[in-house]
């Protein structure tokens, strides 16, 4: 008899395999709001009235959108997928529904589809177009119900009737976005606060049995383990390891979603390039956002970003598109590491070329040949094997060129001999220092303070500052957090401290707005002699981790990691 279970985890799988090979996408907030450019939740922030909104909405008529020229951008940048707001939390759907009248040929002066016109361009270029869909927060309707963010200022909350809205709009409009625009590649949903366990299966079951094919991401619901993938928090990278699950992070270019004259704090071309390959090397997808303007447009600063990266892409694809994620189970302190079949992708960032050599440790495999991906001038760069039996340590250095064969970053491919077998301990790097990242740690949580414990290879004896990593929000008061002492023990020694804000690190590649990187040193501890040890740190900040992608739900300091920095001199 055959086993069902399998054969939905290999549905699952091919289902996913375009999407996993994907890697980068184009998230498009579009909609009424870019009028006033002050993001997405004007309406809700504002509190604009539904009538005047519904005025508002009249006067849409972005009559400069070029579908054709929206996806050529796309595609110029190297995405490989589309998602567009089908509608957004104020309600107002951006196609043609004949389900509520309140969408874009209906109730603004444009009177054209800008989905259609999207979904023809899209299957002409070979980009699939996915929808995102606000199926819960509805500030329009009068009864659509979210357990947090609603329309009080016209409707009662005691006069809502949820399955009014539930049952003919949202339900209603994404059987149109299933069956009217041809192949959907994925639903985007998002804020589901207060959907039930039920209501968002049924949402699942719908779209299955419309289009089988289309892929889910997790905010369908806010029960854990649903959709197909995790959407992580806005603007998120999680630590390696940290999800389980297939995952996707939608980013913003500058730190807004929906057009906006005020925010003019964009990402540099550097940045979202180091961003991408950080991403792809922990096995995400990257998501990243632009926000066209009223008349149609996509902003020239975004333009000219993804741009560039796309021309970067265009030479380094093959290091990004259809690889696995690093098999370090840390971060790299000069870059990252993608994998395909027997190749390392070792990602560089210029900004830490190496002088004359890379060094790497834990790589088993032998060298077959390292070069440079995107210079065809190098034809082979020497590289130096070594292995330390007492300590079971391997390590490698690469001779490098004097300059980067690239800009931003530069790729050398590694060829080894068998299958990529790795060291996945935490290794000493080859800067010396030793990265202890909290998601993979042994917890023991207690009524006081929880106890985080690794096991950890020092290769050199010596002397380390013991460094806290912390991404701390916006706002947030450090002291109310780290209300306490901690303590750090390993190799026979004890430090404690009350941590303190001892360096930002401003240009952090895992933490973004609203989060900045805090780093608070604990104390020093010695190692005398290279070996195993075991570390322990109790602080009531070594949580497990919580369940809950939405940034309002998350944390105001997150603990990430404990840092062993050895001391020169
Ligand atoms: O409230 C929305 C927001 O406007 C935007 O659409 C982002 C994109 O991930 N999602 C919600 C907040 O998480």
């Amino acid at each position: 008899m055959a086993d069902s279970s399998l054969d939905i985890v290999a549905e699952s799988k091919n289902r996913m395999q375009w999407w996993k090979d994907a890697k980068f996408g184009m998230f498009i907030h579009w909609g009424v709001y870019s009028l006033l450019g002050k993001g997405e939740w004007v309406m809700y922030a504002d509190k604009i009235p539904v009538k005047e909104y519904e005025k508002l909405a009249g006067e849409f008529n972005p009559t400069q959108f070029d579908a054709k020229a929206w996806v050529k951008c796309a595609k110029r940048a190297g995405m490989k997928y589309i998602v567009i707001t089908a509608k957004h939390h104020d309600g107002f759907a951006m196609y043609h529904s004949r389900t509520d009248p309140f969408n874009i040929v209906d109730a603004s002066s444009f009177g054209r589809d800008p989905l259609k016109e999207l979904s023809e361009a899209c299957r002409e270029e070979g980009i699939r177009l996915c929808f995102y869909y606000s199926h819960v927060i509805d500030w329009h309707h009068p009864h659509a119900l979210h357990d947090t963010f609603n329309n009080l200022w016209d409707y009662e909350l005691e006069k809502k009737a949820f399955f009014s809205y539930w049952n003919h709009k949202a339900k209603g409009q994404v059987r149109e976005l299933l069956t009217e625009y041809g192949p959907v590649g994925l639903l985007w949903f998002d804020t589901s606060g207060g959907l039930s366990k039920k209501e968002s299966e049924a949402m699942v079951n719908m779209i299955r049995e419309l289009q089988p094919d289309c892929l889910i991401n997790s905010r369908v619901s806010h029960w854990p383990d649903f959709g197909d993938y995790q959407s992580k928090g806005n603007n998120e990278i999680p630590m390696y390891g940290e999800e389980t699950r297939e995952w996707e992070t939608p980013m913003t270019l500058n730190q807004s979603w929906g057009y906006s004259t005020k925010d003019q704090v964009w990402k540099s071309t550097d940045a979202l390039i180091r961003k991408l390959v950080h991403i792809v090397s922990k096995g995400g997808n990257l998501l990243l956002n632009v926000g066209p303007t009223e008349t149609g447009i996509i902003p020239e600063q975004s333009a000219l970003r993804l741009k560039e990266v796309g021309e970067w892409l265009a030479r380094n694809g093959e290091a990004v598109y259809g690889t696995s994620a690093s098999p370090f189970p840390y971060e790299l302190e000069w870059g990252a590491v993608t994998v395909k079949e027997d190749i390392l992708f070792l990602h560089v960032y210029n900004r830490y070329w190496p002088e004359g050599e890379l060094a790497l440790n834990g790589v088993r495999n032998t060298v077959k040949h390292a070069y440079l991906l995107t210079d065809p001038t190098t034809s082979s760069l020497p590289v130096h094997q070594s292995y330390q039996p007492e300590t079971d340590h391997h390590a490698m250095r690469i001779r490098l060129p004097k300059h980067p064969p690239e800009d931003h970053v530069s790729v050398i491919a590694l060829e080894v001999e068998g299958k990529i077998d790795v060291d996945r301990g935490f290794i000493q790097q080859a800067n010396g220092s030793i990265k202890l990242d909290l998601v993979l740690s042994e917890i023991t949580t207690g009524s006081e303070m929880n106890e985080a414990r690794w096991s950890f290879k020092a290769s050199s004896s010596g002397i380390y500052e013991v460094m806290l990593v912390n991404f701390k929000k916006s706002g947030a008061v450090w002291e109310k957090e780290y209300d306490h002492e901690v303590t750090v023990r390993a190799a026979g020694q004890t430090i404690s401290c009350i941590p303190q804000e001892d360096k930002v690190v401003n240009d952090s590649i895992s933490c973004q707005h609203p989060y900045t990187e805090v780093h608070s040193s604990v104390g020093r501890i010695v190692i005398e002699d290279p070996g195993t040890y075991a570390l322990t740190l109790s602080t009531k900040l070594a949580k497990p981790k919580p369940f809950g992608p939405e940034i309002w739900q998350a944390a105001a300091v997150k603990l990430r990691s404990v840092r062993l920095v050895p001391l020169i001199g």
